[in-house]
Protein backbone atom coordinates (compact mmCIF):
# COMPACT_ATOMS: atom_id res chain seq x y z
CA UNK A 1 0.00 0.00 0.00
CA UNK A 2 0.86 3.42 -0.82
CA UNK A 3 0.54 4.67 3.00
CA UNK A 4 2.76 8.17 1.71
CA UNK A 5 -0.43 9.04 -1.20
CA UNK A 6 -3.97 8.43 1.48
CA UNK A 7 -5.83 9.72 -1.80
CA UNK A 8 -4.77 7.04 -4.10
CA UNK A 9 -4.84 4.16 -1.73
CA UNK A 10 -8.92 5.84 -1.17
CA UNK A 11 -9.40 5.73 -4.59
CA UNK A 12 -8.33 2.55 -5.16
CA UNK A 13 -10.16 0.65 -2.20
CA UNK A 14 -13.57 2.27 -3.34
CA UNK A 15 -13.11 1.47 -6.94
CA UNK A 16 -12.17 -2.23 -6.00
CA UNK A 17 -15.77 -1.65 -3.69
CA UNK A 18 -17.27 -0.77 -7.14
CA UNK A 19 -16.90 -3.81 -9.00
CA UNK A 20 -17.83 -5.84 -6.06
CA UNK A 21 -21.08 -4.47 -5.52
CA UNK A 22 -21.30 -4.85 -9.52
CA UNK A 23 -20.79 -8.37 -9.72
CA UNK A 24 -23.32 -9.12 -7.20
CA UNK A 25 -26.83 -9.02 -9.41
CA UNK A 26 -30.08 -8.63 -8.21
CA UNK A 27 -32.63 -10.92 -9.16
CA UNK A 28 -34.97 -9.21 -11.30
CA UNK A 29 -38.44 -10.38 -13.41
CA UNK A 30 -39.67 -9.22 -16.71
CA UNK A 31 -43.15 -9.51 -17.44
CA UNK A 32 -44.84 -9.47 -20.84
CA UNK A 33 -47.84 -10.99 -21.23
CA UNK A 34 -47.63 -14.86 -21.29
CA UNK A 35 -44.06 -14.65 -21.02
CA UNK A 36 -41.45 -14.03 -18.39
CA UNK A 37 -37.54 -13.74 -17.86
CA UNK A 38 -35.82 -14.36 -14.80
CA UNK A 39 -32.66 -12.56 -14.37
CA UNK A 40 -29.93 -12.98 -13.81
CA UNK A 41 -29.91 -15.15 -17.11
CA UNK A 42 -27.50 -14.67 -20.33
CA UNK A 43 -28.77 -11.66 -22.22
CA UNK A 44 -31.14 -11.36 -24.37
CA UNK A 45 -31.05 -10.80 -28.09
CA UNK A 46 -33.36 -9.11 -29.67
CA UNK A 47 -33.64 -9.26 -33.60
CA UNK A 48 -34.24 -5.90 -35.55
CA UNK A 49 -36.97 -6.67 -38.22
CA UNK A 50 -38.05 -2.89 -40.43
CA UNK A 51 -40.87 -3.38 -42.61
CA UNK A 52 -40.17 -0.06 -43.91
CA UNK A 53 -39.08 1.30 -47.45
CA UNK A 54 -36.50 3.89 -45.65
CA UNK A 55 -34.60 2.75 -42.44
CA UNK A 56 -31.23 3.59 -42.75
CA UNK A 57 -29.50 0.33 -41.85
CA UNK A 58 -31.89 -2.33 -44.19
CA UNK A 59 -34.14 -0.36 -45.49
CA UNK A 60 -36.68 -1.77 -48.41
CA UNK A 61 -35.37 -5.08 -47.71
CA UNK A 62 -38.35 -6.57 -45.56
CA UNK A 63 -40.94 -4.15 -46.92
CA UNK A 64 -42.85 -7.00 -48.65
CA UNK A 65 -44.91 -8.65 -45.60
CA UNK A 66 -43.42 -13.01 -47.39
CA UNK A 67 -40.22 -11.40 -47.08
CA UNK A 68 -41.18 -10.17 -43.47
CA UNK A 69 -41.77 -13.15 -41.85
CA UNK A 70 -39.10 -15.24 -43.55
CA UNK A 71 -36.08 -12.65 -42.12
CA UNK A 72 -38.43 -13.09 -38.79
CA UNK A 73 -38.32 -16.57 -38.88
CA UNK A 74 -34.52 -17.09 -39.81
CA UNK A 75 -33.61 -14.41 -37.15
CA UNK A 76 -35.31 -16.67 -34.69
CA UNK A 77 -33.14 -20.00 -36.31
CA UNK A 78 -30.22 -17.47 -35.54
CA UNK A 79 -30.48 -16.96 -31.88
CA UNK A 80 -33.11 -14.54 -31.59
CA UNK A 81 -34.57 -14.15 -28.28
CA UNK A 82 -37.17 -11.52 -29.31
CA UNK A 83 -37.96 -9.51 -32.44
CA UNK A 84 -38.54 -5.80 -32.58
CA UNK A 85 -40.60 -5.57 -35.44
CA UNK A 86 -41.24 -1.54 -36.77
CA UNK A 87 -42.71 0.27 -39.66
CA UNK A 88 -41.86 3.72 -39.18
CA UNK A 89 -38.18 4.47 -39.43
CA UNK A 90 -37.13 6.93 -36.61
CA UNK A 91 -33.88 7.96 -37.68
CA UNK A 92 -33.09 11.62 -38.27
CA UNK A 93 -35.17 13.79 -40.34
CA UNK A 94 -37.44 10.12 -41.14
CA UNK A 95 -40.96 11.48 -42.51
CA UNK A 96 -43.90 10.05 -40.24
CA UNK A 97 -45.55 7.28 -41.42
CA UNK A 98 -49.97 7.74 -40.97
CA UNK A 99 -51.46 5.27 -38.34
CA UNK A 100 -53.26 3.09 -41.82
CA UNK A 101 -50.15 2.47 -43.54
CA UNK A 102 -48.31 1.03 -40.24
CA UNK A 103 -50.81 -0.52 -39.27
CA UNK A 104 -50.90 -2.04 -42.92
CA UNK A 105 -47.37 -2.76 -42.51
CA UNK A 106 -46.96 -4.48 -39.55
CA UNK A 107 -49.87 -6.00 -38.70
CA UNK A 108 -50.08 -8.81 -41.12
CA UNK A 109 -46.08 -9.45 -40.19
CA UNK A 110 -47.01 -9.82 -36.25
CA UNK A 111 -50.32 -11.89 -37.02
CA UNK A 112 -48.47 -14.34 -39.20
CA UNK A 113 -45.12 -14.39 -36.99
CA UNK A 114 -46.83 -14.76 -33.48
CA UNK A 115 -47.96 -17.89 -34.75
CA UNK A 116 -44.93 -19.51 -35.62
CA UNK A 117 -42.40 -18.28 -33.33
CA UNK A 118 -42.41 -18.85 -29.90
CA UNK A 119 -40.02 -15.90 -28.75
CA UNK A 120 -41.99 -12.81 -27.52
CA UNK A 121 -42.64 -10.25 -30.42
CA UNK A 122 -41.94 -6.47 -29.26
CA UNK A 123 -43.61 -3.86 -31.43
CA UNK A 124 -41.37 -0.70 -32.29
CA UNK A 125 -43.90 2.02 -32.59
CA UNK A 126 -44.82 5.65 -31.26
CA UNK A 127 -48.55 5.31 -31.75
CA UNK A 128 -50.85 3.98 -28.71
CA UNK A 129 -53.62 2.84 -31.79
CA UNK A 130 -50.39 0.75 -33.20
CA UNK A 131 -49.23 -0.82 -29.64
CA UNK A 132 -52.89 -2.17 -28.97
CA UNK A 133 -53.64 -3.64 -32.65
CA UNK A 134 -49.76 -5.23 -32.48
CA UNK A 135 -50.57 -6.70 -28.80
CA UNK A 136 -53.94 -7.65 -30.14
CA UNK A 137 -52.11 -9.17 -33.19
CA UNK A 138 -50.00 -11.55 -30.87
CA UNK A 139 -46.81 -8.76 -29.67
CA UNK A 140 -45.78 -8.98 -26.37
CA UNK A 141 -43.62 -5.53 -25.72
CA UNK A 142 -44.31 -2.43 -26.40
CA UNK A 143 -40.98 -0.46 -27.70
CA UNK A 144 -41.73 3.36 -27.37
CA UNK A 145 -38.99 5.25 -28.51
CA UNK A 146 -41.15 8.04 -28.16
CA UNK A 147 -41.23 7.39 -24.08
CA UNK A 148 -41.46 11.25 -23.63
CA UNK A 149 -44.71 11.80 -24.25
CA UNK A 150 -47.27 13.44 -22.31
CA UNK A 151 -50.43 11.49 -22.16
CA UNK A 152 -51.14 8.35 -21.07
CA UNK A 153 -52.72 6.55 -23.60
CA UNK A 154 -49.90 4.80 -24.43
CA UNK A 155 -49.22 3.91 -20.64
CA UNK A 156 -53.08 2.22 -20.76
CA UNK A 157 -52.30 0.25 -23.54
CA UNK A 158 -49.61 -1.63 -21.83
CA UNK A 159 -51.48 -2.28 -18.67
CA UNK A 160 -54.59 -2.89 -19.67
CA UNK A 161 -52.56 -6.07 -21.88
CA UNK A 162 -50.11 -7.01 -19.36
CA UNK A 163 -47.72 -6.20 -22.16
CA UNK A 164 -43.53 -5.63 -21.67
CA UNK A 165 -42.59 -2.14 -22.17
CA UNK A 166 -39.76 -0.61 -23.30
CA UNK A 167 -38.94 2.71 -21.60
CA UNK A 168 -36.76 4.51 -23.95
CA UNK A 169 -35.79 8.56 -23.64
CA UNK A 170 -34.92 10.94 -26.44
CA UNK A 171 -34.58 14.07 -26.45
CA UNK A 172 -37.27 15.63 -29.27
CA UNK A 173 -38.66 13.99 -31.64
CA UNK A 174 -36.96 12.03 -35.12
CA UNK A 175 -37.80 14.90 -37.25
CA UNK A 176 -35.11 17.20 -35.33
CA UNK A 177 -33.66 15.19 -32.59
CA UNK A 178 -30.00 15.64 -34.08
CA UNK A 179 -30.20 19.32 -35.00
CA UNK A 180 -28.84 20.39 -31.55
CA UNK A 181 -29.14 18.24 -28.85
CA UNK A 182 -28.10 20.22 -25.19
CA UNK A 183 -28.01 18.47 -21.85
CA UNK A 184 -26.35 19.70 -18.87
CA UNK A 185 -25.43 15.87 -17.68
CA UNK A 186 -26.71 13.83 -19.98
CA UNK A 187 -26.35 10.57 -17.49
CA UNK A 188 -28.60 12.84 -15.09
CA UNK A 189 -30.66 13.89 -17.04
CA UNK A 190 -31.66 10.12 -18.53
CA UNK A 191 -31.79 8.92 -15.20
CA UNK A 192 -34.12 11.65 -13.97
CA UNK A 193 -35.94 10.85 -17.06
CA UNK A 194 -36.24 6.90 -15.86
CA UNK A 195 -37.92 7.61 -12.56
CA UNK A 196 -40.00 10.07 -13.63
CA UNK A 197 -41.37 7.92 -16.33
CA UNK A 198 -41.67 4.65 -13.94
CA UNK A 199 -43.12 6.92 -11.72
CA UNK A 200 -46.12 7.53 -14.62
CA UNK A 201 -46.02 4.59 -15.68
CA UNK A 202 -46.54 2.89 -12.51
CA UNK A 203 -50.30 5.44 -12.52
CA UNK A 204 -51.17 3.99 -15.36
CA UNK A 205 -51.41 0.87 -14.21
CA UNK A 206 -48.10 -0.98 -15.89
CA UNK A 207 -45.81 -2.77 -13.01
CA UNK A 208 -42.31 -2.05 -12.69
CA UNK A 209 -41.99 -5.43 -13.73
CA UNK A 210 -42.75 -5.03 -16.72
CA UNK A 211 -40.78 -1.85 -17.54
CA UNK A 212 -37.27 -2.04 -19.59
CA UNK A 213 -35.06 1.20 -19.89
CA UNK A 214 -32.88 2.08 -22.83
CA UNK A 215 -31.18 5.37 -22.67
CA UNK A 216 -31.39 5.66 -26.44
CA UNK A 217 -28.46 5.74 -28.18
CA UNK A 218 -28.81 8.26 -31.06
CA UNK A 219 -32.02 9.82 -30.32
CA UNK A 220 -31.46 13.64 -29.62
CA UNK A 221 -27.82 12.98 -28.66
CA UNK A 222 -24.17 13.93 -30.42
CA UNK A 223 -21.44 10.74 -30.50
CA UNK A 224 -20.46 12.30 -27.33
CA UNK A 225 -23.60 11.93 -25.26
CA UNK A 226 -23.78 8.47 -27.01
CA UNK A 227 -20.34 7.37 -25.01
CA UNK A 228 -20.89 9.43 -22.00
CA UNK A 229 -24.32 6.88 -21.57
CA UNK A 230 -22.63 3.71 -22.96
CA UNK A 231 -19.33 4.52 -20.63
CA UNK A 232 -22.12 5.17 -17.42
CA UNK A 233 -24.48 2.22 -18.45
CA UNK A 234 -23.29 0.33 -14.54
CA UNK A 235 -25.16 3.49 -12.77
CA UNK A 236 -28.76 2.70 -14.38
CA UNK A 237 -27.96 -1.19 -12.48
CA UNK A 238 -29.57 0.92 -9.31
CA UNK A 239 -32.67 1.33 -10.80
CA UNK A 240 -33.36 -2.60 -10.67
CA UNK A 241 -34.54 -2.83 -13.85
CA UNK A 242 -33.76 -4.65 -17.24
CA UNK A 243 -31.39 -2.62 -19.50
CA UNK A 244 -31.60 -2.59 -23.54
CA UNK A 245 -28.44 -1.24 -25.47
CA UNK A 246 -29.21 -0.64 -29.26
CA UNK A 247 -25.91 0.57 -30.75
CA UNK A 248 -26.16 -1.25 -34.03
CA UNK A 249 -24.55 -0.25 -36.74
CA UNK A 250 -25.89 3.48 -35.44
CA UNK A 251 -24.28 6.79 -37.26
CA UNK A 252 -22.08 7.54 -34.06
CA UNK A 253 -19.85 4.54 -34.97
CA UNK A 254 -19.32 5.82 -38.56
CA UNK A 255 -19.01 9.46 -37.09
CA UNK A 256 -16.26 8.59 -34.47
CA UNK A 257 -14.29 5.68 -36.61
CA UNK A 258 -15.32 7.01 -40.12
CA UNK A 259 -16.86 3.79 -41.38
CA UNK A 260 -19.78 3.29 -43.48
CA UNK A 261 -22.86 1.61 -42.61
CA UNK A 262 -21.87 -1.76 -44.03
CA UNK A 263 -18.82 -2.11 -42.14
CA UNK A 264 -19.89 -1.09 -38.44
CA UNK A 265 -20.33 -4.82 -37.27
CA UNK A 266 -16.97 -4.85 -35.49
CA UNK A 267 -17.79 -1.64 -33.33
CA UNK A 268 -21.31 -2.84 -32.60
CA UNK A 269 -20.45 -5.78 -30.88
CA UNK A 270 -17.78 -3.75 -28.93
CA UNK A 271 -20.59 -1.84 -27.89
CA UNK A 272 -22.60 -5.30 -27.15
CA UNK A 273 -19.63 -6.71 -25.60
CA UNK A 274 -19.37 -3.92 -23.12
CA UNK A 275 -22.94 -3.61 -22.60
CA UNK A 276 -23.26 -7.28 -21.40
CA UNK A 277 -20.15 -6.14 -19.21
CA UNK A 278 -21.58 -3.34 -17.84
CA UNK A 279 -24.98 -5.02 -16.98
CA UNK A 280 -27.04 -4.91 -19.91
CA UNK A 281 -29.81 -7.65 -20.10
CA UNK A 282 -31.23 -6.99 -23.91
CA UNK A 283 -28.50 -5.98 -26.74
CA UNK A 284 -30.52 -4.72 -29.98
CA UNK A 285 -29.23 -5.53 -32.84
CA UNK A 286 -29.23 -6.31 -37.23
CA UNK A 287 -26.93 -8.86 -36.46
CA UNK A 288 -27.96 -12.12 -34.26
CA UNK A 289 -26.16 -14.71 -35.15
CA UNK A 290 -22.56 -12.50 -34.43
CA UNK A 291 -24.20 -10.76 -31.30
CA UNK A 292 -24.89 -13.60 -29.60
CA UNK A 293 -21.67 -15.74 -30.38
CA UNK A 294 -19.99 -12.00 -29.20
CA UNK A 295 -21.87 -11.48 -25.70
CA UNK A 296 -21.90 -15.84 -25.34
CA UNK A 297 -18.33 -15.40 -25.19
CA UNK A 298 -18.29 -12.32 -22.88
CA UNK A 299 -20.36 -13.77 -20.60
CA UNK A 300 -18.56 -17.27 -20.22
CA UNK A 301 -15.38 -14.46 -19.82
CA UNK A 302 -17.37 -12.75 -17.06
CA UNK A 303 -18.34 -15.91 -15.01
CA UNK A 304 -14.78 -16.94 -14.62
CA UNK A 305 -14.13 -13.22 -12.86
CA UNK A 306 -12.80 -13.53 -9.73
C1 LIG B 1 -33.62 1.89 -31.01
C2 LIG B 1 -34.95 1.53 -31.08
C3 LIG B 1 -32.93 1.79 -29.76
C4 LIG B 1 -34.98 0.99 -28.84
C5 LIG B 1 -34.31 2.20 -33.02
C6 LIG B 1 -31.97 1.87 -35.40
C7 LIG B 1 -32.82 3.07 -35.20
N1 LIG B 1 -35.64 1.07 -30.00
N2 LIG B 1 -35.38 1.73 -32.33
N3 LIG B 1 -33.67 1.34 -28.71
N4 LIG B 1 -33.23 2.28 -32.26
N5 LIG B 1 -35.63 0.57 -27.75
O1 LIG B 1 -32.44 0.75 -35.44
O2 LIG B 1 -30.78 2.09 -35.60
O3 LIG B 1 -31.75 2.11 -29.59
S1 LIG B 1 -34.45 2.67 -34.68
Amino acid sequence: MNVQNPVAVTEVLSRKMDDRTCSIRKPMILRARQFEFMFPRPALVMGILNVTPDSFADGGRYADPRAAVDRGLELVELGADCLDIGGESTRPRAVPVSETEELHRVIPVIEQLARRIKVPISIDTMKPAVARAALQAGASVVNDVAANRADETMGRAVAEAHAGYVCMHMQGTPATMQDHPVYTDVVREVREFFLDRMRRLNDCGVAGDQIILDSGIGFGKSSEHNLQLLGALRSFRELERPLLVGASRKSFIGKLLGVELAERLPASLACACLAVEAGAQIIRTHDVAETVQAIRMTEAILAHRK
